[in-house]
């Protein structure tokens, strides 16, 4: 049977910390279907077409990768997909109490499709979109925590 897991995000724009969850995700599942949802806390800075290319840009040497958008919940997606697994990341504490919250909703939605969590890689910890959106915009050094070609969309929408 081929193990197809869904790995959702915001994906505003995707960083190192992102790009590291997929791969391990990726090692793990036949097919790993990336797909940005929306967020409805979350007031986005890139459009979904312009985040599209960046997450296929970056994840082009991963052959079991697809990516992909989808509006609505997250469970109808996996399910279109035949997923029975959604991969998250969790950083800190902080996140925990997040992700128990929409885990358990998804349960509700869908029991048959279980979520699996990759613990961040150290150097990733603090690392998150807004913060390099933040850093982008008053021109502070983000080399080491997006890939080339984010940063250089980030210094574009910033400009
Ligand atoms: N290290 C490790 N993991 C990381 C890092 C890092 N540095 N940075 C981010 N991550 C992880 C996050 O913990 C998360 O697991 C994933 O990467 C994506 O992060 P974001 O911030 O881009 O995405 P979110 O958290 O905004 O995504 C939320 C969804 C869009 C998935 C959610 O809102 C959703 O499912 N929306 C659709 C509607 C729905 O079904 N809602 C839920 C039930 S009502």
């Amino acid at each position: 049977m081929t193990s197809i897991a869904v790995c959702p995000g915001s994906f505003d724009p995707i960083t190192n910390g992102h790009l590291d969850i997929i791969k391990r995700g990726a090692r793990v599942f036949d097919k790993l279907y990336v797909v940005i949802l929306n967020n409805s806390s979350k007031n986005p800075l890139f459009s979904v077409e312009e985040r599209k290319q960046l997450i296929e840009e970056v994840t082009k040497n991963i052959p079991n990768v697809v990516v992909d958008s989808f509006q609505g919940l997250l469970v109808d997606y996996a399910s279109n997909v035949k997923a029975n697994a959604i991969i998250r990341g969790l950083r800190a504490v902080s996140d925990f109490e997040y992700e128990m919250q929409i885990t358990s909703m998804n349960r509700v939605l869908n029991e048959k499709i279980e979520t699996f969590f990759i613990m961040t890689n150290n150097q990733y910890s603090f690392l998150s979109s807004s913060i390099v959106k933040e850093a982008a915009k008053y021109n502070g050094r983000i080399s080491d925590l997006v890939p080339k070609a984010v940063e250089e969309a980030l210094r574009k929408k910033y400009q």
